[in-house]
């Protein structure tokens, strides 16, 4: 097929876009955010997307998520507030700046309850990944109706399960297919993959080559998906938030092989967050 002309999102755009931390800043300053999701099974979820969250930059980080989980989500991430998901039939988003939603969370009916709640709700920017993709498939008229970003970040696999089309369709023309979706329902897109697609709801794109084979491995999105929190409460603009949340958790990833404290081999999502500190180190 035909190639798109569309740009790499580069150091200098990270740099010129990136926000200062200003000295007399407080923690309001930099967003409360909500990181929901994290069945019983799967407490790593969310406690790497909270844990990126907040080392990505953001004031407060909360997490609503099983009681029964949160000893061990707070022992990875102590600086984070917690609910009690199960004991909500709905999670009020007011006084949040930011929701991310999805990790881990399930597929069962109850968790689709809480996307379906949480898209109504019209004030907050939402992020959408993982099963919350899976319950958002039921649930894809209500995109258009909102009135605040809605930004979805599937792998290909995701993407092909939302779409209705197989892996190979989606690998054939990946920057039409996320062109095409963006602007039917009207949402910010993140195509992950080797290079990740970025796309605006009004069709710009911008691709992403940072990162390596090391971040093919569990856990990786769900950091993305809290350094991508972190920046939409932050940067002003939803699609720099984006291309510096992609941009910087593959530099991050990069970092750790090129300064031999990891392989592409042993490189985990926590040590993607661990390498945000060399890449901030960077920024300023
Ligand atoms: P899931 O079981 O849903 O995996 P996950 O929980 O979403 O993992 P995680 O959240 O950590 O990673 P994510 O991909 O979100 O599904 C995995 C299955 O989906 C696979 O077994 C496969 O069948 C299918 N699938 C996924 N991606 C596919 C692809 N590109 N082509 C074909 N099938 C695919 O996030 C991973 C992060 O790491 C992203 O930011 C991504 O950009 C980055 N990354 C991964 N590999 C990279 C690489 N080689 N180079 C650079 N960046 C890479
Ligand atoms: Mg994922």
């Amino acid at each position: 097929g035909m190639i798109p002309k569309v740009r790499s999102w580069n150091l200098k755009d990270v740099k010129v876009s990136f926000p200062k931390r200003a000295t007399f800043s407080h923690k309001g300053s930099h967003g409360k955010g909500l990181v929901i999701g994290g069945q019983e099974l799967m407490p790593g979820s969310v406690a790497l997307s909270s844990r990126a969250a907040l080392k990505a930059g953001a004031g407060l980080v909360t997490v609503a998520t099983m009681e029964r989980n949160i000893p061990v989500i707070a022992n990875y991430c102590m600086e984070a507030m917690y609910q009690n998901l199960s004991n909500f039939g709905h999670i009020d988003l007011a006084g949040f700046d930011g929701v991310a939603i999805g990790m881990g969370m399930g597929r069962n009916r109850t968790a689709k309850t809480f996307v379906e709640d949480v898209l109504a709700q019209e004030d907050v920017p939402v992020i959408i990944d993982a099963d919350g993709l899976y319950h958002l498939k039921e649930l894809l008229g209500m995109l258009q109706e909102r009135r605040s970003p809605t930004i979805l970040t599937p792998h290909y696999g995701e993407m092909a399960m939302l779409t209705n089309q197989e892996i190979e369709t989606i690998k054939k023309a990946p920057f039409t297919m996320a062109k095409e979706f963006a602007q039917e329902h009207q949402v910010y897109l993140i195509l992950k993959g080797k290079y990740t697609i970025i796309t605006a709801p009004d069709g710009t794109q911008m691709v992403n080559a940072t990162g390596n084979a090391g971040l093919a491995k569990g856990g990786t999105g769900d950091v993305l998906s809290g350094i991508l929190l972190a920046f939409i409460m932050q940067h002003e603009s939803v699609l720099e938030a984006m291309n510096n949340a992609c941009f910087i958790h593959g530099m991050s990833a990069d970092l750790r092989i090129e300064s031999g404290q990891n392989t592409v081999i042993d490189l985990l999502a926590s040590d993607v967050i661990d390498g945000l500190t060399n890449v901030f180190r960077t920024m300023s």
